[in-house]
């Protein structure tokens, strides 16, 4: 079974979309732990390491999530994380900011799969079919 953290990254409590992505994740038959919201990126990656799991799956509604993510490069370099695919979605700015910026700079953090203010179930297809891919 594949294993899922999810949460929704820093002081960020919009709990919605986190609690809609639990259900969808459970209900395709995925291991989920779910940190819930105010996480911090370092008890994301405690959690990957504790559970070993396959995916982080990291939700951002109130956009801070550019800060709170600078690190993750050095985090999976640390923590031997190269197996692990890392999933970010939500609103990923605060303000204004134009998609084609956005994936990039969350790809160079160390994201896998980037979706900014993509419908949720959409963004969750799209995972489902890459994590598919990935298995085979
Ligand atoms: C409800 C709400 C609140 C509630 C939250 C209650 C709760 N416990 O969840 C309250 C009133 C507390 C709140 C507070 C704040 N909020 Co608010 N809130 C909203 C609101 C109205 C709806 C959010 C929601 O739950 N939607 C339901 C979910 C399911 O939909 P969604 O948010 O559109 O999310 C979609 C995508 O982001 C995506 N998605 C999310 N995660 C992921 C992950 C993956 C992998 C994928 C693929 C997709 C995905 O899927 C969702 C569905 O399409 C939005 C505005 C709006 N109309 O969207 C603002 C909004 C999110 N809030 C905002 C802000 C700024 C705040 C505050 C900072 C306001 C303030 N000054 O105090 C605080 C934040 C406090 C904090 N520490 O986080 C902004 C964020 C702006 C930004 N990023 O630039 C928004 C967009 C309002 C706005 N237009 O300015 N908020």
């Amino acid at each position: 079974m594949i294993k899922v953290v999810t949460g929704v990254v820093g002081n960020d409590i919009h709990v919605v979309a986190n609690r809609l992505i639990d259900i969808s994740l459970k209900s395709h038959g995925f291991d989920v732990f779910n940190l819930g919201v105010n996480t911090y990126l370092e008890e994301f990656i405690d959690a990957v390491v504790e559970t070993d799991a396959d995916v982080l799956l990291i939700s951002s509604l109130n956009g801070e999530a550019e800060g709170w993510c600078r690190d993750l490069l050095s985090l999976k370099q640390q923590y031997d994380l190269d197996n692990v695919v890392f999933i970010i979605g939500g609103n990923l700015s605060v303000g204004e900011a134009k998609t084609e910026d956005i994936i990039p700079k969350y790809k160079s953090y160390g994201f896998d799969l980037v979706f900014h203010q993509v419908d949720l179930i959409d963004g969750l297809n799209e995972i489902y079919d890459y994590l598919k891919d990935k298995k085979r």
